[in-house]
């Protein structure tokens, strides 16, 4: 009888920002480990989420969208995202058929043709209907095809309603080679604690808020104190000016407190403990631009 060999190796999810990257890899994982939201640049970090199977493990490499701003963060995040293809053995490129093609596009062309790896277009959001379909396979045919990658596939998805992540995972293992594990079998992300929490205050910001204010947003997490009951843990959401803080704090401080408590549900799921948080807004002018704060933020300045 044939023994079933181990298999393991990195998949990098690339695609332009809000067409469901970080949706689709907690739903391959089963578990929450990036953010997700409406709101376009809601991932800013590399998140490595991993998922353990009996004979394999995937790491998959969660990036911030592919965009075309122009502040020091939006450049940053594009680096991030260009680079989380280093050591991959698989892209999986996805696009938003419910929305259509966009200038970003281009860019990712060159950036996944010019690779030697794997590529499979996930066709993401069908349950909202296929109305640009055929222009992402027009793409395909003019563009990805042409390029240098191995192997080429193209499958339509739903990632919110679990629509063919069964068949995506099928292809994922029939491609990954014999390899032994990289991380932990009960690992699930590489990403540090600190700002996996920072992120999900973040995200229930992001959804509190209007669409503008949430890029002049960040957040993070300056001290967690861990007691026998419960974990304390002290965030700092930092805004560019004094009105966002308004904004932000909301009449009566309601906005604030639906996001500590709607937070607090979710970290209590990592602790599992009760969880009490210490949340201050404060003014910090054009943190965006400067990267002694970024890389205090954990947006990384390599
Ligand atoms: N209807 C529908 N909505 C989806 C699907 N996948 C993701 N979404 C929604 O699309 C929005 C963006 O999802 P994200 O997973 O944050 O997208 P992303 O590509 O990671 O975005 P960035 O991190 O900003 O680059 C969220 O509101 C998701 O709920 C899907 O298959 N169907
Ligand atoms: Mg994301």
């Amino acid at each position: 009888m044939a023994t079933k060999v181990f298999k393991a190796g990195f998949v990098a999810v690339l695609g332009r920002p809000n067409v469901g990257k970080s949706t689709l890899v907690n739903a391959l994982i089963g578990s929450k480990i990036s953010i997700v939201s409406p709101i376009p640049q809601t991932t800013r970090h590399q998140i490595k989420g991993i998922m353990n199977l009996e004979y394999a493990q995937v790491v998959f490499v969660d990036t911030p969208g592919i965009h075309s701003f122009k502040d020091k963060l939006a450049a940053h995040l594009n680096v991030i995202a260009k680079r989380s293809l280093e050591g991959c053995e698989l892209i999986i490129y996805v696009v938003d058929v419910s929305r259509r093609l966009g200038p970003e596009e281009d860019k990712l062309m060159e950036i996944i043709s010019s690779q030697k790896i794997k590529i499979i277009m996930v066709l993401n959001k069908v349950d909202l209907g296929v109305k640009f379909f055929n222009d992402y396979i027009d793409l395909w045919g003019k563009k990805i095809k042409k390029g240098k990658n191995p192997l080429i596939l193209y499958l339509p998805v739903s990632a919110k309603k679990g629509k063919n992540l069964e068949e995506l995972k099928n292809i994922l293992l029939d491609n990954l080679p014999e390899s032994c594990a990289y991380y932990d079998k009960d690992t699930l992300t590489d990403f540090p604690l600190k700002f996996r929490v920072a992120d999900i205050v973040r995200e229930k910001l992001f959804l509190q808020l209007k669409k503008e204010l949430p890029h002049s947003l960040a957040v993070e997490v300056e001290e967690i104190k861990s007691k026998s009951k419960v974990i304390s843990i002290k965030v700092n959401i930092y805004v560019e000016r004094k009105s966002q803080k308004r904004i932000v704090v909301g009449k009566g401080g309601q906005i604030l407190k639906t996001v500590g408590i709607s937070a607090r549900g979710d970290i209590e799921k990592i602790y599992n403990k009760k969880v009490f948080l210490d949340i201050w807004v404060t003014v910090l002018p054009d943190w965006k631009t400067k990267p002694r704060i970024l890389k205090e933020l954990g947006y990384w300045w390599a």
